[in-house]
């Protein structure tokens, strides 16, 4: 068995080294990693006497020969290979100890400079980690020193390295690569002429494109700018197109995705005006207008300077309500010529183009498991979206009282919405339409309250309303404040100890409610 060891982060290499040697295992190295080794007593064979070639070009050039690569990738099972490495006097090499040029600490310190970087761009270690990890099947890779002491452990007990522990360590190899190619790219990329490296690269860590520089972020003294996916889902808001406005902020692009998120989750033709990242509108209707003017009627005065998506391609009589409000962002699938024309004066109006998904309403991510994403800290929290939708089929009635079919319409549609309003979320409905929307309280009482102050102050009623809560009730007082603002009918996850106390509240108040087994917490 052949080890091939070539480490600029020396460390544990010597006593690693020593440990192969003592299991019959025979080395090869690069110059520096050879000296170190030789010095500490050890056999080892120069990569420039196993290829013949000197290393060259300030070491530009070591490792990248046949006789190395050769060694490394041959398929062992393959009797063709086999041969070929025998034919050219190239013999297998089993084990591979690679760590890379120090790139990025290189970058990281201050004053590094362009030429600095490039000379610690590592060539021929990766070329040989790849190979390796290629191969894992024969060759096992060692990228990094806290691998060393599973890895004797297991070659002392079996004398060989399972499949398990190759592929997991191929994995780990290409990780590495795909890591440090990334640190590459980022900084390659946030190079600007003049030598000046900028905080928002072009792309980041190879998973990421930057769409624009923002002017500011949440506030004005943060500074900002817009990433999309390299591979976007269709549908989403990063495939929009800006047909005329002001350039969008940080807050604006927030909101609309809110707004645009919402929306594309509808078959009917629906129209959602969001403000500060909750939806304080919500409405079907017969065509775009009557969809807005509904989804106005919930609450005028927080629709003032909102952000409108529609589901539907938005003509002239939409657009001309739509232009007597102060409006951010105006977003649909499409809009006609003369409803562009309204807004042709209004030169501020931000208005955006974007397709919906191709498979409708229920194409959340055209097949991919689009990631949520959150910064915390230095970390990143990360999680699959929330894209639970809701049948009708799936909710179940527990109370006396049943929910009529219209009832049922509506609690499905104020589900809907509870999805996309901060928690905690209470959400009144009726035909189609918000009635009062409660948001991002610590209390659920509380956003009940609001929702109630908000539609008394809109001017509409709750009676015989269905409303939502985005989470269960833990006590029956939530639900008293609910009915109490008259809500006839409720739909919530359930799931609580107390189900059976706030089902026969439900039941003393005359209310139909029904469960939905499903949470929508939104942070
Ligand atoms: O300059 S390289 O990109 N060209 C090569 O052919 C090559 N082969 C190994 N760098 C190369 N290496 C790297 O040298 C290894 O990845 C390792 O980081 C370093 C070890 O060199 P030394 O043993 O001389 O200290």
């Amino acid at each position: 068995m052949q080890a091939l060891i070539s480490v600029s982060d020396k460390t544990g290499i010597v006593e690693f080294a020593q440990a192969l040697h003592a299991l019959g295992i025979r080395l090869i190295s690069t110059g520096g990693t050879a000296k170190l080794l030789a010095d500490a007593g050890l056999p080892v064979t120069e990569v420039a006497q196993l290829t013949g070639f000197p290393e060259m070009l300030d070491g530009r050039v070591k490792t990248l020969h046949p006789k190395v690569h050769g060694g490394l990738l041959a398929r062992r099972d393959l009797p063709e290979h086999v041969a070929a490495l025998k034919a050219h006097g190239i013999e297998t090499i089993d084990l591979l100890v690679v760590n890379l040029y120090p790139f990025e600490e290189t970058v990281a310190k201050p004053g590094c400079t362009l030429e600095d970087a490039i000379e610690n761009i590592d060539i021929g270690g990766p070329a040989m980690v790849r190979s390796a990890a290629k191969n894992w099947k024969d060759v096992g890779v060692l990228t990094d020193a806290s691998q060393y002491a599973g890895v004797l452990e297991e070659l002392k007990s079996s004398g060989k390295l399972s499949d398990k522990t190759r592929f997991a360590l191929s994995v780990a190899a290409f990780n590495r690569i795909s890591n440090y190619d990334g640190a590459i790219s980022d900084y390659l990329s946030s190079i600007q002429e003049g030598g000046e490296r900028t905080v928002f690269p072009a792309q980041a860590n190879g998973r990421f494109v930057k769409l624009q520089d923002l002017r500011y972020g949440e506030n004005p003294h943060q500074q900002a700018a817009f990433y999309r996916d390299l591979h976007p889902a269709p549908g989403s808001l990063v495939t929009a197109q800006q047909l005329q406005g002001k350039e969008l902020s940080y807050n604006n692009i927030a909101d609309a995705d809110a707004a645009w998120e919402c929306v594309k989750g509808f078959s009917e033709t629906a129209c959602v005006i969001v403000k500060h990242a909750n939806p304080c509108g919500v409405a079907t209707g017969k065509d775009a207008h009557d969809a807005y003017a509904r989804a106005l009627k919930t609450d005028p005065t927080s629709a003032f300077g909102g952000i409108i998506a529609f589901n539907r391609t938005v003509d002239g009589a939409a657009a001309q309500a739509v232009a007597r409000q102060f409006v951010e962002v105006l977003m649909a699938p499409d809009f006609t010529p003369e409803a562009l024309e309204f807004f042709k004066s209004k030169v501020n109006v931000r208005i955006l183009r974007i397709a919906l998904p191709p498979g409708g309403a229920s194409d959340w991510d055209n097949g991919r498991n689009a990631m949520d994403i959150k910064r915390v800290g230095s970390g990143l929290l990360m999680q699959t979206a929330d894209n639970r939708e809701m049948t009708l089929g799936e909710l179940k009635v527990v109370t006396k009282k049943q929910p009529t079919p219209a009832q049922l319409q509506d609690l499905l549609f104020a589900w809907k919405v509870a999805k996309f309003v901060k928690s905690n979320a209470i959400v009144f409905c009726k035909d189609g339409m918000t009635m009062g929307v409660g948001a991002g309280q610590m209390s659920r009482l509380d956003s009940a309250r609001i929702a109630s102050i908000k539609a008394q102050a809109a001017g509409l009623s709750l009676q015989g309303t269905a409303a939502a809560s985005d989470a269960f009730f833990p006590f029956r007082d939530g639900l008293d404040v609910i009915v109490d603002a008259g809500a006839a009918c409720v739909i919530q996850p359930g799931g609580s100890m107390r189900d059976a106390e706030v089902i026969a509240a439900a039941d003393e108040r005359g209310v139909a409610m029904v469960f939905s087994g499903v949470r929508h917490f939104r942070h």
